[in-house]
């Protein structure tokens, strides 16, 4: 009889992304793994660091320019939110649609259905005219058809999480949501500047050590979820700007030779001195690559609104 001795039992849905990503080489881990609970916890932490400047700064943008980006997406609109999360930067946007229309319907579209419940709670109890639609569904996979829905839509893709997808991949991204959209819809999309190196070097390396935290939680989840054995405090934090690539990177360094059983995986991962595991691109926009980016996507840039240091943007794109 042939022994096939580790039949792989991949049981949880992260399973095969885990073991995928440690056999590559160079070792990698997919962002999207950062997003557990605990996860999405220190994220939200991380936007109240001082250092992490984009969410206030798009915040403040829409403080700012809300009702003017409301009147350009037109009249009569249907929202769509992409990785909603908890929605929380929605709620200006549905003000500022409620001032123009009696009434609004809301898809905000989410892997995260508990993400997703706590942004239909919310936002159900403080608006009466506003009807939420939750869609639990990975927009990185498969779009939810949402031509069949009716009126105008405004799609949303806020805080620069385009930037989190190769620019290859953001390209078939943008193609995939205009085909899902109707001609004369629009998408509303948030994109993080290139800004100085200092700048960007902080955001992404906070004092606190949230960010810290937030990259190492991925191997604490691989702990939690997989009977994995990463000691933590034998990987450092590393993130720094690659200019030529136009990202920040983000990696866990092993500080030493260590071989880490993973039980569910039933086997070990060997790290040399050094090795690092990359956890996440964060691309950082020009103008003109924001232009080309969108064009090769098939959409049409209407308006863009930037902070007055120009750290951040929102295009409205027409499809
Ligand atoms: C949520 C993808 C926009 O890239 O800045 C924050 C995630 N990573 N600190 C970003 C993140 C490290 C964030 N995005």
């Amino acid at each position: 009889m042939t022994a096939t001795r580790f039949p792989a039992i991949l049981t949880s849905p992260i399973a095969q992304e885990v073991l995928q990503g440690l056999c590559s080489i160079p070792k990698r881990l997919p962002p999207k793994l950062f997003y557990d609970a605990e996860g999405s916890r220190l994220f939200d932490q991380i936007t109240e660091t001082e250092e992490y400047y984009p969410t206030r700064t798009e915040r403040g943008i829409f403080e700012s320019f809300v009702g003017e980006m409301a009147e350009q997406a037109g009249n009569n609109l249907t929202l769509v939110e992409l990785g909603a999360g908890s929605a929380r930067k929605t709620r200006l946007v549905i003000e500022a649609v409620l001032r123009r229309q009696l009434r609004l319907d809301f898809y905000p579209v989410d892997v995260s259905p508990a993400a997703l419940r706590e942004a239909v709670a919310s936002l159900n109890g403080d608006f009466s005219n506003l009807h939420v639609s939750p869609i639990t569904a990975d927009y990185g996979h498969h779009l939810p058809q949402l031509k069949e829905l009716p009126g105008r839509k405004l799609a949303l893709f806020l805080g620069s999480t385009i930037g989190n997808f190769e620019p290859e991949q953001a390209v078939e991204f943008l193609i995939r949501v205009r085909q899902s959209l109707a001609p004369g819809d629009g998408i509303l999309i948030g994109f993080d500047m290139r800004k100085d190196e200092t700048t960007l070097h902080a955001a992404y390396n906070d004092r606190q050590g949230v960010t810290e935290a937030f990259n190492k939680n991925v191997l604490a989840r691989i702990n939690r979820e997989l009977g994995g054995e990463f000691d933590l405090g034998s990987f450092a934090h590393v993130a720094f700007w690659n200019g030529r690539r136009s990202r920040i990177e983000m990696h866990l360094e092993s500080r030493i030779e260590q071989r880490v059983w993973i039980q569910d995986l039933r086997r070990a991962f060997y790290f040399s001195r050094g090795e690092r595991i990359h956890t996440e691109n964060s691309y950082k926009f020009t103008p003109e690559s924001i232009a080309s980016l969108l064009c090769r996507s098939g959409l049409r840039v209407e308006k863009t609104w930037m902070d007055a240091k120009g750290w951040f943007s929102e295009v409205l794109a027409r499809v």
